[in-house]
């Protein structure tokens, strides 16, 4: 990385991020609370991990003793997708071991959970962490895919945590790399390891959450990087008056970025596929109700506008949903078969082997798509950023709108451009917000640590107060795991939190949502701002804001 810093990157150096009253005191301990069970397979998962169901919820509170350790070491890993605030979790973690002892040690594993069972890593001192405090990325160690999962996984990690004398491991990741740091954690308890697992909700997509953590960090930068963007694309469109804007951002299944980006932008048209699965909306559904958008505002004289597309839509279409099962089937049953085939009779292939419908629908979609649909990561999840849902939609509604035309129900122009907002945002500079609540999750998970705690994500609640009340804690991780299918088989997985349409955020857009299609009722979110009042630096997203006026967390 360059060594040259922007007057910016200097002067956000020095920031100093804001800690929760009870980590500030530096006499945080733990209070137990109720014991969690999962909401669903409860004793399948009972039997997965007996070691580490039944344990109780953990708050962390003002105590009377200042915070002290024994000098230890301890790993961290960043896991997954880069989001924004990840070097200042890690700045935090340091802070606090340094805090309890000084003589406690933080290294910093390479390139994702690989560095880990593979030895890859490197001990992180006060000069690493200084350059990269408040900055956005994953730079500092990198980040990757791989899991945690097969014996020699683990043995590889227990291998290396071992040599470094290591009495932890922090996995800074989704609900992925929080299921593989729940196993870890089972693997390590069911044979008396001595070394900790902690997890730390990160992910843009804004999924990892539930009623003890209100958000996974990186969300609130990630979505308000878009919405500038979006917003400025608004004001492009409503200036140069001649092309739709069709905006797919990033999101992964959820809809959460999309719709904080609704609620602060306030675009012409925003889909939301967990409404479209609700209302079982055909694609042609989805296509006409744009297409009658397009309509009226061309009868208003306006030929331009912007849609915001999630990334994930395609998987909550009804008709898609068996072809997704199918082709997933598919995909993992006849690997072997398909990748020995180049791409055009890969795609032949493909199509005759999916049965009825689904074969036909593969065959009737762009070759792009068909050859993004193949792809899955290491988790056997869908590389949806690379689908390109917008472009497909563009090719939809201009086919719709010609038969409008044709039947003379159409006068308008239709001239429309893609845009994908994604990797714009992962990595952006964190806002006051992330970088307050990073560094927070990183003190607090040394703090689970330093009491003895294994096998817990630390879980934050009261995030859209100021950050002096946030109420930091650990939640278990089995107590959040369910059981879904993936690559065909039966695995436990941390639930992705969807957006529900029966919630505050989704209810608000829905209420407002008619009046800015005809009308340009764009708001102009404007940069993200670090210096200046705190109603413009410090506040939470909308999602955040309308949950905790409903009292979503109780
Ligand atoms: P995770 O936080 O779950 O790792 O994913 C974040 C994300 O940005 C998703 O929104 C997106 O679909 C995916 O990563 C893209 O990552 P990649 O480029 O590795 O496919």
């Amino acid at each position: 990385m360059s060594q040259q810093k922007s007057a910016l990157q200097q002067v956000r150096g020095t920031y100093q991020p804001k800690l929760p009253k009870a980590l500030k005191s530096g006499r945080a301990t733990l209070q137990s609370g109720e014991v969690v069970t999962p909401a669903a397979h409860a004793e399948t998962i009972a039997k997965l991990f007996p070691h580490s169901t039944g344990k109780p919820l953990l708050t962390l509170v003002e105590g009377d003793q200042p915070v002290t350790s024994a000098p230890m070491t301890v790993g961290v890993v960043l896991s997954g997708g880069p989001a924004p605030g990840g070097h200042n979790a890690i700045a935090g973690i340091f802070d606090a071991l340094k805090a309890a002892n000084p003589a406690s040690r933080l290294v910093g594993f390479l390139n994702g959970p690989k560095g880990v069972f593979t030895g890859k890593y490197k001990e992180l001192t006060a000069e690493i962490i200084a350059e990269y405090r408040n900055t956005g990325g994953f730079d500092m160690i990198g980040s990757g895919r791989d899991k945690i999962e097969t014996e020699e996984q683990i043995a590889g990690c227990e291998k290396t945590l071992k040599e470094l004398g290591a009495r932890a491991l922090i996995v800074i990741g989704g609900d992925d790399s929080n299921t593989n740091a729940a196993i870890l954690a089972e693997n390590f308890l069911a044979r008396n390891v001595p070394i900790q697992v902690i997890g730390l909700p990160k992910t843009i997509d804004g999924d990892m959450r539930n009623q003890f953590i209100e958000a996974s960090f990186g969300f609130d930068t990630a979505a308000k990087t878009y919405a500038n963007l979006v917003a400025n694309v608004c004001r492009d469109s409503a200036s140069a008056r001649k092309y739709y804007h069709f905006i797919k951002l990033m999101g992964r299944s959820a809809s959460h970025v999309a719709l904080e980006v609704a609620l602060q932008v306030q675009p012409n048209y925003t889909i939301i596929s967990e409404e479209v699965a609700r209302r079982n909306l055909t694609l042609s559904q989805i296509v006409d109700d744009i297409c009658d958008m397009i309509c009226r505002r061309a009868e208003a004289g306006k030929n331009y506008g912007v849609i915001v597309v999630p990334e994930g839509l395609l998987q909550f279409v009804p008709e898609f949903q068996p072809f997704f099962a199918d082709l997933n089937k598919l995909v993992h049953e006849r690997k072997a078969e398909m990748d020995a085939l180049p791409d055009k009779e890969k795609h032949k292939f493909v199509a005759d082997a999916l049965p009825g419908h689904s074969g036909e629908l593969y065959r009737s979609l762009p070759e792009t798509l068909q050859e993004v649909l193949l792809i899955t990561d290491s988790h056997g999840n869908l590389t949806v950023s690379q689908l390109e849902t917008e472009k497909f939609l563009i090719i939809t509604v201009k086919a719709r709108l010609e038969e409008l035309a044709a039947a003379g129900k159409y006068k308008g122009k239709f001239s429309a451009l893609p845009h994908f907002f994604g990797y714009e945002g992962r990595c952006a500079p964190p806002t006051n917000f992330d970088a307050d609540y990073c560094y927070t999750l990183g003190y607090a998970a040394v703090q689970l640590i330093i009491g003895g705690v294994t096998g817990y994500t630390v879980s934050a609640r009261n995030l859209a107060a100021p950050a002096e009340q946030w109420v930091m804690g650990g939640v278990p991780v089995a107590s959040m795991l369910t059981i879904e299918t993936r690559k065909g088989k039966e695995v436990p997985v941390i639930e992705k939190a969807l957006v529900d349409p029966d919630d505050a955020p989704f209810q608000a857009f829905a209420a407002a949502r008619e009046s800015w299609k005809v009308e340009d009722a764009y708001i102009f979110a404007g940069p993200v701002q670090y210096f200046g009042p705190a109603e413009v630096c410090d506040a939470p997203t909308k999602t955040l804001e309308l949950e905790s006026k409903a009292k979503r967390f109780g």
